[in-house]
């Protein structure tokens, strides 16, 4: 099985990592966006990142192959627990996917991704702007991390999607500060300590240190 992508896209991290947790290998295929595999375009009409191949199947979007892994192989579950716990991990991903990304995003990319991987300038408005729409997007994550997981019971989907976003934007020196948000980074911690995350990060940073040597 293949996933195509660059590895600091949170939804690729997210894929990743998740296949790690159920145990599943996974193959990090990598795509010029500038000359895009055949292979990959077919399997992301939209040229997004990731995409799956498995066999004759292909598949885009972070929570569509995540659905598709979850049903491969349901154990450890990825959205667990109760119907409460089960909307909450989605939440999370969501509130990972849009609103989270959305204002990160801004930062991430123009303060690393473009000066630094496409040798172009950044526009600081932009990120200054994102930083501004951080703050009360990471308040409300702070407010939410308790002693466990996000969802309220095991670990989930959630708690990969938003650990992800955050990751991302460690590139940018905003990773979880204990001084200011001690409950996010006390759970960061648990999350970025779990084998499947270890396992993905450190092929992240061997295939970031050859883009940025
Ligand atoms: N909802 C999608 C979002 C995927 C996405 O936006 N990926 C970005 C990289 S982080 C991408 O491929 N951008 C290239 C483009 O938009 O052309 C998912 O969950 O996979």
């Amino acid at each position: 099985m293949k996933v195509y992508g660059f590895p600091i896209s949170p939804f690729v991290r997210k894929v990743h990592v998740v296949a790690a947790e159920k145990g599943i290998p996974v193959e990090l295929a990598m795509s010029n966006p500038a000359a895009p595999a055949e292979e990959f375009l077919a399997a992301s009409p939209f040229r997004k990142i990731p995409a799956l191949v498995d066999g004759d199947f292909t598949c885009a979007d972070s929570t569509a192959i995540v659905t598709y892994l979850d049903a491969l192989q349901p154990d450890p579950p990825m959205v667990p627990g109760t119907p409460q716990q089960k909307a909450r991990a989605i939440w999370f991903e969501e509130f990972a996917d849009t609103i989270l990304v959305a204002a990160g995003g801004k930062v991430l990319f123009n303060r690393f991704v473009a000066p630094k991987l496409m040798g172009k300038p950044g526009d600081e408005a932009a990120a200054e702007q994102g930083l501004k729409e951080l703050e009360p997007v990471l308040a409300y994550l702070e407010s939410q991390c308790g002693d466990g997981w996000l969802a309220g019971g095991d670990f989930s989907v959630g708690d990969v999607a938003v650990a992800a976003v955050l990751r991302s934007l460690g590139y940018v020196g905003l990773e979880p500060d204990p001084a200011t948000h001690p409950r996010t980074a006390a759970w960061y911690a648990r999350v970025t300590a779990r084998p499947s995350w270890q396992h993905f990060a450190a092929i992240e940073d061997k295939i970031v240190g050859r883009a940025l040597a």
